[in-house]
């Protein structure tokens, strides 16, 4: 690579880092992307620092001068200073890198860095008394959902991973672990290893976030462990009027002061199951959170290719019972043929001259001369246990698979070092990796927003879901890339739209896309499990059954935990007492109204 970017930081550098083993591939990814580069790393900053709403210059200096009381001068930055997007590895915490309306609405006023439980507690008492909203963030890279962006303009972002790092505690008997919000995949796996303890983590495809924050969010990953909220045991939770509380057993104390000794061993102790009110909400800041590990075992990855597009419902029947069954143990990835072009880290133009989306037959022309060889969708699974139970799995899987004419079968040592396989091979054995990023050498400038509705493993519905975006990705003019996370029951059917963050017209392309997306699959029953914060008013209202019962339900709760809104007002689209009914809902076409221009923050 011509041009070389200055290295990202390690692990040993910085709690976000890189870990040495990934240090030159992070090198190679950033030079790479910043390649492909053709917007100014930053403009000067128009606005000036944003404010929180109905806040005076005034009022809020002498709201900073006492937070700075409170955390001391350091842990305390105005963010007046241009925004810098950054990359992932170097990922901003004033902003959303991947700005859908101008990168000067979802900012922050301020950034807070407590340093400990008591100092979240501090920060969330100061909010409650000058009335300004606070917005956590982990590590901040919650990428394609909003990043580390507050939903509120001026919002102060209270960021836990600078100083609340720590692994508190691994216990290699119980199999499990207790993490701050800043522990990274990345660094919870280091830990193992050093320790050299038989277990494993489970990363999702991306291995720089928050364990913690992650969780929270309800984030999927690849080993049998993948459904992180379901692999979480215990909490320890800030509320919105500073008050402290364990969840689980570990609101029960331990002898003589001690954590009690099953806080990481069940889950839902006595009483109501609290700990669900606390993910994907804004009803308390989590500060400490258990996490079971899986002992570690043999396993074997491996792609199957289904020659035909049409074959896709017959794919999903066949992985239902497979997946019923307990023969696929962990959550396998079905990818469309278009993705094989993208993962190789090739800009859409090394494939398609045009501007219009790769025509099928091009991506089949392309696909024919690559490893996975001409075919319609892709199928990552892997297999655990010991070698003969692998075997006899995988002849399993190939017999309910024959049912499928053509289908290919490949192991990672029939296909090239380089191909995208072996980096499935790591993640699925719970190593965290940085592969993912190859999708966004697609276009200059990328961005990606993540679309995420949920469907039933059944043929019929994929195959609804399926049509709704093969169609509107064509209206709008978007590279189709789904990927599809495959369960007994559901199916996460993702699609990553990426667009040119540099071009107004690709964003409000990327806005209208994602909105009609949204409101056509609720038509037919479907709805998101996660989306980014500017969409998350509208997918909140698709679960608008019985009179919005579900959404009065959660502000009855927000206003009885946070009579003032100054926790994440907006996050989930949940919005407190003082800001509902004011207009701050994003609903019908306010995101692409805005993109270029405008403003999301109404009079309070
Ligand atoms: C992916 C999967 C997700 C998600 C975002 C991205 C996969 C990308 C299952 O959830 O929310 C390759």
């Amino acid at each position: 690579m011509s041009n070389r970017q200055a290295p990202p930081p390690t692990l040993a550098e910085k709690y976000s880092g890189v870990p040495a083993r990934l240090a030159a591939i992070a090198q190679d990814a950033k030079d790479r992307l910043y390649s492909h580069k053709t917007a100014p790393d930053s403009v000067p900053r128009r606005g000036g620092l944003r404010l929180p709403p109905d806040t005076s210059r005034e009022a809020f200096d002498e709201a900073i001068a006492a937070l700075k009381q409170e955390l001391g001068q350091a842990n305390v930055v105005l963010n007046d200073k241009p925004l810098v997007d950054g990359w992932y590895l170097e990922h901003p915490n004033t902003h959303d890198a991947f700005a859908v309306i101008d990168q000067e609405e979802l900012v922050s006023s301020a950034i807070a860095y407590p340093g400990s439980t008591a100092e979240v507690q501090a920060v969330v008492k100061w909010a409650n008394k000058f009335a300004i909203p606070i917005y956590p963030i982990s590590i901040g890279r919650n990428v394609g959902y909003g990043g580390s962006a507050p939903r509120v303009p001026g919002a102060v972002v209270v960021d836990l991973g600078r100083r609340m790092n720590k692994i508190l505690n691994i216990d290699a008997e119980n199999a499990s672990c207790m993490v701050e919000p800043g522990v990274s995949y990345f660094a919870l796996y280091e830990e193992i290893q050093k320790k050299k303890l038989p277990l494993w983590i489970d990363t999702p495809d991306l291995g720089g976030g928050s364990v913690l924050g992650n969780a929270i969010d309800r984030g999927v990953g690849y080993t049998p462990f993948g459904d992180h909220f379901a692999n979480h045991c215990g909490m320890e939770v800030v509320l919105p009027n500073g008050e402290l509380l364990r969840t689980g057993m570990g609101a029960l104390p331990g002898k003589n002061g001690a954590d009690n000794p099953t806080w990481q061993s069940f889950q839902p102790a006595y009483g109501p199951y609290s700990d669900g009110i606390f993910s994907q909400s804004n009803f308390g800041i989590v500060c400490q959170m258990g996490f079971w590990l899986m002992r570690e075992t043999g396993h074997q990855s491996y792609m199957i290719t289904f020659p035909r597009d049409e074959d896709f419902p017959n794919i999903v029947e066949a992985i239902r019972p497979l997946a019923q069954k307990g023969i696929l143990g962990n959550i396998p990835q079905l990818r469309h043929v278009a993705q094989e072009l993208n993962v190789t880290g090739k800009p859409k133009s090394h494939w398609y001259a045009g501007t219009s989306p790769v025509p099928r037959e091009v991506i089949q022309k392309h696909a024919a001369q690559m490893p996975c060889g001409d075919c319609s969708w892709v199928f990552y699974g892997t297999q655990y246990g010991d070698e003969t139970s692998i075997n006899s799995q995988l002849e399993i899987i190939k017999s309910a698979f024959s049912s499928i004419k053509g289908f290919k079968f490949f192991l990672p040592s029939d296909l090239p070092p380089d191909h995208y396989l072996h980096s499935r091979a790591l993640v699925c054995s719970g190593v965290p990796v940085l592969r993912e990023l190859d999708w966004l050498n697609w276009k200059p400038n990328a961005a990606h927003l993540f679309f995420s509705p949920i469907t039933p493993t059944r043929g019929e519905d994929a195959t609804v879901v399926h049509d709704i975006n093969v169609r509107l990705h064509q209206k709008y003019a978007f590279d189709l890339f789904p990927t599809l996370c495959v369960a007994g029951r559901e199916m996460h059917y993702i699609t990553n739209i990426i667009y040119d963050r540099s071009s107004d017209d690709e964003k409000r392309r990327a806005a209208a896309l994602m909105r009609e997306l949204i409101s056509e699959t609720a038509r037919e029953g479907y709805g998101e499990y996660r989306t980014h914060i500017l969409f998350a008013d509208q997918v909140a209202r698709t679960y608008n059954w019985n009179n919005n019962a579900l959404m009065r339900f959660n502000e009855t709760i927000k206003d009885a935990l946070d009579p003032n809104g100054i926790l994440a007002p907006g996050r989930n689209g949940i919005w407190p007492k003082k800001y509902r009914g004011k207009g701050w809902e994003l609903l019908g076409d306010s995101v692409e109204k805005v993109v270029g221009g405008g403003t999301i923050s109404p009079k309070l």
